[in-house]
């Protein structure tokens, strides 16, 4: 997602990153960079003209952090500027006191509504509401028909009507009738903003009464997207945005700039056809992940899925505060498990995806991890420093390995630890040599 963007940011950025100190010219250079890579990106003008001068601005006044050095810093600004540009903490959908929490969708042909709308409804269904969906498009003759598909799909009632504004208040009220908390309106789409369909629209809106309205937005289509949004604003007070066709090559322009034109945050992202990949828009996330700082949150929440809440908390706290035992190693070895195939979420960790190219990830080896971590004694997997030369030679014989292949799971899990550290700093770590080297075999 928005490779080129970050692989173009990062060149931007990579001659400042080892910079103790800068200069006047290298901030003019980077900057000059950055902007042409935004430009690239399909960011709105206005929007890219306004980040480089915020950045510039911070840049050269900036107050020197002692952790950072200067052309770390100004990667961090970059980082938090992308991240403001595409809205702060607000993107959580709206529900209603009283139930039900009306959405509705509405957009350009093509956009994505269908799809986004069953989506949703699996999203929300997943966090234990009670989803409905009512087609309220009656312009396409299939249109029903896909949304009740979809519905069967995956099992949540599908309501409609006659004419868009009866479907509406119908299918909402038999919804409420069923119990159903969440009603999710798919509303018909348009060519271009055309009177008649944004007239049909408002009056879809005005029987919806929605708790959000939502604008869904192909963000293959860069700045076009941004102006339909424009235009939708003038006539259609929008929420939030859904932007779909994420796993495409669009190049970032929408994600970038919708929020700063239309004052409306990104709050839902989809990222492929299949009906679970809509995700919750994190725009610091985003910003990391175009920064090539990887997902590492996005990460954690897998495995929080995979482990149980206090888990995860104290391991959270070690790791933040840069420890790792062999107790945290074999954990987060154990969730890495449960979380599905291994280098699936590898490539999540920042930096690690580039390396993992051309790399099996034998999950044999890893099996033999865990028996050696498990051959440690507590003491030793609390405080791995205590494990001497005898020590290894027990851990050999009780894991059925050798010592060489020991020493190796205890170089690893510095590697590890001095990563988490980095981590902790904001700095962008590399994969452990040890464990590419391990595996490259
Ligand atoms: N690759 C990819 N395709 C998507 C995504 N979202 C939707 N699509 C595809 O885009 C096409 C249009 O999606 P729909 O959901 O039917 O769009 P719509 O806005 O309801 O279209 P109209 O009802 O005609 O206005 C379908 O082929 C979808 O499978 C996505 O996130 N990624
Ligand atoms: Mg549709």
């Amino acid at each position: 997602m928005f490779d080129s963007l970050g692989d173009k940011l990062n060149a931007a950025l990579g001659p400042l990153r080892g910079r103790g100190k800068l200069d006047d010219e290298a901030i003019a250079r980077a900057m000059r960079e950055i902007r042409l890579a935004l430009l690239e990106a399909d960011v709105n003008f206005r929007v890219v003209k306004d980040f480089v001068a915020r950045v510039r601005e911070r840049a050269v006044g900036q107050d020197v952090l002692r952790s950072l050095t200067p052309g770390q810093q100004v990667v961090k600004i970059v980082h938090d500027e992308l991240t403001s540009l595409m809205g702060t903490g607000d993107s959580k959908l709206v529900f209603a006191s009283k139930p039900p929490t009306v959405i509705l969708l509405a957009g350009l042909q093509g956009a994505g509504k269908t799809t986004a709308a069953a989506k949703l409804a699996l999203l929300l269904r997943k966090e234990n509401r009670s989803p409905a969906l009512v087609a309220a498009d009656l312009q396409r003759p299939a249109a029903v028909d896909q949304l009740q598909q979809l519905g069967k799909q995956i099992q949540i009632p599908v309501f409609t009507g006659t004419d868009p504004v009866q479907a509406t208040r119908d299918g909402i009220e038999q919804a409420k009738a069923q119990g159903r908390d969440v009603v999710i309106v798919d509303t018909a789409g348009r060519l271009q903003i055309d009177e008649e369909l944004m007239d049909e629209l408002a009056r879809v809106r005005d029987a919806a009464k929605p708790t959000n309205v939502l604008l869904v937005l192909d963000a293959m289509t860069g700045q076009e997207a941004v102006s339909v949004a424009e235009s939708f604003k003038e006539r259609i007070a929008f929420d939030g945005v859904i932007l779909t066709k994420l796993d495409g090559d669009a190049r970032g322009g929408a994600a970038l700039s919708v929020k700063a034109v239309t004052g409306s945050p990104v709050k839902l992202a989809s990222v492929g056809e299949k009906l679970d990949q809509l995700e919750y828009f994190y725009p610091d996330r985003m910003a990391s992940r175009i920064l090539g700082m990887g997902d590492v949150l996005t990460l954690i929440e897998k495995a929080e899925e995979a482990a149980s809440d206090e888990d995860q908390a104290a391991m959270e706290a070690r790791m933040r505060s840069g420890e790792f035992s062999f107790d945290d190693f074999l954990a987060s070895y154990r969730m890495l498990r449960k979380m599905g195939p291994l280098k699936g979420v590898l490539s999540m960790i920042p930096g690690v995806g580039n390396q993992l190219k051309g790399i099996d990830v034998n999950e044999q080896d890893l099996s033999r991890v865990e028996a050696i971590v498990l051959s440690m004694t507590p003491q030793e997997r609390r405080m791995p420093h205590v494990i001497d030369g005898s020590r290894r030679r027990r851990i050999a014989a009780g894991s059925g390995t050798d010592v060489q292949q020991v020493n190796k799971l205890l170089s690893a899990r510095k590697q590890m630890q001095k990563m988490m550290k980095q981590m902790g700093r904001g700095k962008m770590p590399g994969l452990p040599q040890e464990l590419t080297k391990a595996n490259r075999r």
